[in-house]
């Protein structure tokens, strides 16, 4: 089924009411601030070895609204874990600066993360409400919205030096401490910095982006929900990080980043066979986004989703996060004239495809996979 999302204003409207049910009257000083989600077209698991990655901001966000209170504590209510029921947390911020300990309801704790790595600190007391049209657990970044979105409503109180970078970089923290995923920059990046109508290639070393327009009206960019929900805190995605950092350690360099396939080919007596296809992938796939960065930019398409695919394969049988659903979303989306390319995006274990394809062929394309498969949600 083709889903429609709420925009920004009814997601604003929704929180605002919400607001009014749970605290009474609207506070004066009342703010709404968003972040989006994001798409990642290419670079997968390349961002925590310091390679490429090309994702772009959608127009899926969360909404903060809420208003600073005078005394030390906060209160949150989200809209985001079911939309009927709201859920709230309630806790008091230490005077003493020591730290807020990450514990249940886990929500709450992308809460706690961005009060804690908040660079103008001390935090005043807030009540707020959160909704949001990012897919939980749908590979969209759902997660870092919330921070990005949470540390930008922190910000309207008590201002920072407004640096950007910093600000992903103060949300990735909140992600480690609070969250228990070790993730690289991304998603936090591109929610910060992320540009309408384009891309941005990201070196997550040097930790500069370039814009990469994508606003060819005869182009679509189709997103599909596998529906099998992700989560990245279990053991799978910090085992691939070790297992990257093992080969770069046994390669003698910093990072993958720094390393060839004429390298790895060098030391693969020297690394069991699960540790050489991971090198291998992220090796590769850093090489295949920056190509691909330079096919988009050129309107080679075709060129493009060659990559993708590529890189689908790779995360399948090399990197080993993609699953059944995900890899017949691909198969489907490739069987229909018209579609360039198409791959899982984000972290895998579930989440969604992404999906390039020609504008006039947006409706076959859904149809079929609509005949093909029967757990999807495109848009
Ligand atoms: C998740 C992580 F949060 C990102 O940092 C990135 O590693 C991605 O998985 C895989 O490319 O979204």
């Amino acid at each position: 089924m083709a889903s429609s999302f709420p925009n920004v204003s009814a997601l604003v409207a929704e929180a605002r009411r919400t607001y009014g049910q749970v605290f009474g009257e609207e506070a004066p000083g009342m703010v709404a601030v968003c972040a989006p989600g994001r798409v990642n077209l290419i670079g997968e698991h390349t961002d925590y070895n310091k390679g490429f990655v090309l994702p772009m901001a959608l127009p899926l966000v969360t909404v903060v609204v809420g208003s600073q209170t005078s005394g030390q504590d906060v209160t949150v209510v989200t809209l985001t874990e079911d939309a009927d029921k709201p859920q709230k947390i309630h806790f008091s911020l230490p005077s003493d600066g020591s730290p807020l300990s990450p514990g249940l309801p886990s929500w709450a704790n992308y809460v706690k993360g961005v009060i804690q790595h908040y660079r103008a600190p001390p935090v005043p007391g807030f009540r707020a409400v959160i909704s949001s049209s990012v897919p939980l657990g749908g590979g969209l970044s759902s997660s870092a919205s919330l921070e990005v979105a949470l540390y930008t409503f922190l910000q309207q109180h008590k201002p920072d030096d407004g640096d950007k970078v910093s600000k992903a970089v103060a949300c990735q923290q909140a992600e480690h401490t609070h969250a228990g995923v070790p993730c690289g920059i991304m998603d936090q990046f591109v929610s910060v910095l992320g540009k309408e109508g384009h891309a941005l290639l990201i070196d997550c070393r040097s930790l500069e982006a370039t814009p990469v327009p994508l606003q060819d009206p005869s182009l679509v960019i189709l997103i599909t929900n596998s529906n099998v929900k992700h989560a990245l805190n279990g053991s799978e995605y910090p085992m691939r990080r070790r297992q990257c950092e093992e080969a770069a350690s046994i390669l003698g360099k910093d990072s993958l980043r720094d390393a060839t396939m004429k390298d790895l080919e060098g030391v693969k007596d020297k690394l069991d066979d699960v540790t050489y296809r991971r090198a291998r992938h992220v090796i590769e796939e850093i090489e295949r986004t920056v190509r691909a960065a330079e096919a988009l930019k050129r309107g080679s398409y075709k060129e493009f989703g060659k990559l993708m695919i590529e890189s689908h394969n790779s995360l399948r049988d090399l990197y080993e996060v993609s699953c059944r659903e995900l890899d017949e979303l691909v198969a489907a989306a490739m069987e229909v004239d018209g579609v360039f390319g198409s791959r899982m995006t984000g972290g895998g274990f579930g989440g969604c495809t992404v999906t390039l394809l020609e504008a006039h062929a947006i409706d076959s394309t859904i149809l079929h996979i609509q005949v093909k498969t029967h757990f999807y949600t495109c848009a």
